[in-house]
């Protein structure tokens, strides 16, 4: 039986569209498929596994997938926030989907430090980073954890700050915020476990990765 690599990626969202297209310039076509989880390659032993992104460190942790494509942003957050994921590796940046997880502060409170947060409300999606960042300097915070449109929270009265992602800056703008620090600069990234891997997934994997480093290469 020959085997064939399980990819991760997003089904939709920021990273999919960048995810597939990677995959295309290394010179893997995807058949159109029915089923909206699985979509095999025509010409390459491998079979995405199409999910939601915050899914996929604990698909390939828990053995359902191989490798995955990830933001850098959501495999820390799960690794400040659960030691089992420290189990799990970045194999290849892969240079698309690039951000930064800053702290933001409404522009009028004059606030330049994270030191002028102390004893202050940071609301955010990334509690176990965030928590983790201020606990490291020493300053003491309440984290209000929220899913979604985080940078609202300063207009709505329920938090004095943000703990965000920003690539353009136009959202922070457009809610009267600024970025005082930056905890972690991010990108998609290929991840899989440090071990418990077949060889014969490791070698489709490492064919497939000559292949993207190529195309990163050319696009220097
Ligand atoms: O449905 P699913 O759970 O799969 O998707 P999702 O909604 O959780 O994620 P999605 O598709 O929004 O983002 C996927 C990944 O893209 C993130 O985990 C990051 O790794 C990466 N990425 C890159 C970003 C951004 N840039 C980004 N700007 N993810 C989110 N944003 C948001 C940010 O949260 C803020 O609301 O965009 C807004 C800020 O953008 P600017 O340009 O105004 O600064
Ligand atoms: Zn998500």
């Amino acid at each position: 039986m020959s085997e064939r690599m399980r990819l991760a990626i997003q089904s939709k969202g920021r990273l999919a569209d960048g995810s597939l297209e990677l995959l295309g310039k290394a010179g893997v076509r995807f058949n159109n498929s029915r089923d909206a989880l699985w979509r095999p390659a025509a010409n390459f032993d491998l079979d995405l596994m199409l999910v939601r992104d915050d899914d996929i460190p604990g698909l390939v942790l828990g053995g359902a997938a191989d490798y995955g494509i990830v933001g850098e942003n959501v495999l820390a957050e799960l690794q400040a926030g659960d030691p089992r994921f420290s189990e799990l590796e970045i194999v290849l940046p892969l240079e698309f989907a690039s951000c930064r997880l800053d702290v933001a502060t409404p522009v009028a409170r004059g606030w330049s430090s994270l030191t002028d947060l102390d004893g202050q409300r940071i609301a955010t999606s990334y509690p176990a980073l965030t928590r983790a960042a201020f606990k490291d300097a020493g300053i003491d915070v309440e984290i209000i954890s929220m899913n979604g449109s985080v940078e609202v929270a300063p207009r709505l009265g329920i938090a004095d700050a943000i703990c965000d992602l920003v690539s353009s800056g136009a959202t922070l703008k457009a809610n009267n915020l600024a970025s005082i620090a930056t905890l972690l600069e991010s990108q998609a990234v290929l991840i899989r476990p440090k071990s418990g891997r077949t060889s014969a997934t490791d070698r489709i994997a490492e064919t497939l990765m000559d292949r993207l480093r190529g195309v990163l290469a050319s696009a220097q």
